[in-house]
């Protein structure tokens, strides 16, 4: 197939997920082509059967705000016209979806159908703001396709959208070959001496991340144990977290190292991975850590539940109750044997339910449904 993936390529798990399933298709031999407005990380180089297109959007004195979303609608039509695309597969209902519904009407009478993937703030935080709300709603119900990436997530747009059209859920997925424990546990040391254990916190450092909450649960464990932790990533509330190590006086065990590429060669070092969100409708970063053979601490918020299972290989505690997570880390880090044993659980549950090989076949027959349901709609108009 000839696929045309549409994200946001910044930092941020939505643009993650669609940048790994266009690689991940690419290896099977699909035709993918990116158009964004910027090249979305981790993509540089990926595949020579990957091309990108970018958006420009030309500004001009009297636009306040630049016209992304037009912008978009064209270059996708052109694309889908230069490249013969089959399908589009946008990232993020707002504004991608309406991009799409454009770009499918300028693109007529060729068929190009499009399918969009719901992710979590798309529809629980900016979705559900009146602005949004009304043309959001509308772009999901004339998609042709709609995917989303937990049943919490389906079930509340669901709900609060009152969409009447099937959602499919498909999960978001990692690579088990690439994201492992790594064999060579050495370069711990640059963070750790005698055997302290590692924390570890990857976000983008919104508002809904609690970073602040990270700094609190490893201050609790902190006064019992000699530990280090590491955060990783970017964003808005980096500064908060910064000032509160300071202010806890704990920059000698505190570690920020900003946005990284190649981030599963530090989640196989981590002892515990730490996400306190106040919502989360799936946790890529805690199924990524998973994979490393990393137990997780998260709360019990949106789709956490459906990745970690609490007791087995993680813990879950209410959103901002710090005083519990610090608890459960602490059950985790000073036994390292239940440790252990909750890190090879974590890899068997993200291998059984979440690896990539299982998981992108069913959006590749989740397009191939579509393609067949859009043909057959076109026989019947005829
Ligand atoms: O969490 C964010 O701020 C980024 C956001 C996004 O759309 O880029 O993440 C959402 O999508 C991820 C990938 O599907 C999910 O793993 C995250 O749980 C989800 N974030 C929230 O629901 C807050």
């Amino acid at each position: 197939m000839k696929i045309g993936i549409t994200c946001y390529p910044t930092y941020g798990g939505s643009g993650v997920v669609a940048t790994e399933l266009g690689i991940e298709l690419a290896a099977r031999g699909h035709e993918v082509h990116f158009i964004s407005y910027a090249m979305p990380i981790r993509l540089n180089g990926a595949s020579d059967r990957i091309s990108y297109h970018e958006v420009e959007v030309t500004t001009y004195p009297l636009f306040d705000h630049a016209p992304y979303t037009l912008a978009l609608a064209t270059k996708m039509a052109e694309v889908a016209e230069e490249e013969s695309l089959d399908v589009l597969h946008v990232h993020y209902a707002i504004p991608h979806s309406v991009s799409a519904l454009l770009a499918r009407m300028m693109a007529a009478p060729r068929a190009l159908p499009f399918i969009t993937t719901l992710h979590g703030t798309d529809i629980t935080l900016v979705g559900n703001n009146r602005s949004y709300l009304p043309i959001t709603r509308f772009a999901i119900e004339q998609s042709d396709g709609v995917t989303a990436i937990s049943s919490y997530l389906r079930d509340r747009t669901v709900r609060e959208f009152e969409i009447k059209r099937p959602i499919e859920v498909i999960p978001n997925f990692v690579n088990c070959d690439l994201y492992m424990r790594a064999p060579d546990q050495s370069p711990k040391a640059r963070w750790t001496r005698n055997g302290e254990p590692l924390l570890m916190h990857l976000s983008n450092f919104r508002p809904v991340k609690r970073v602040t909450d990270v700094i609190e649960i490893f201050a609790l464990i902190r006064e019992k144990i000699s530990v280090k932790l590491l955060m990783i990533g970017d964003g808005p509330d980096r500064g908060a977290a910064e000032y509160l190590v300071r202010k806890k006086r704990l920059s000698k065990d505190v570690f920020f190292l900003g946005k990284q590429d190649r981030v599963q060669e530090l989640l196989g070092l981590a002892d515990l991975f730490v996400l306190p969100s106040d919502a989360e409708s799936f946790g890529l970063a805690a199924l990524e850590a998973m994979a490393c053979e990393t137990p997780v601490l998260a709360t019990n918020a949106g789709g956490l539940p459906e990745v970690v299972t609490h007791g087995v290989d993680g813990y879950l505690f209410e959103p901002r109750d710090v005083a519990s997570a610090a608890r459960f880390g602490l059950e985790i880090l000073t036994r390292p044997d239940r440790g252990r044993a909750m890190g090879e659980m974590a890899r068997a549950n993200a291998r059984r339910r979440y690896c990539s090989n299982d998981i992108v076949p069913m959006y590749e027959a989740y397009y191939e449904k579509v393609l067949r349901s859009t043909a057959n709609a076109a026989q019947t108009a005829r």
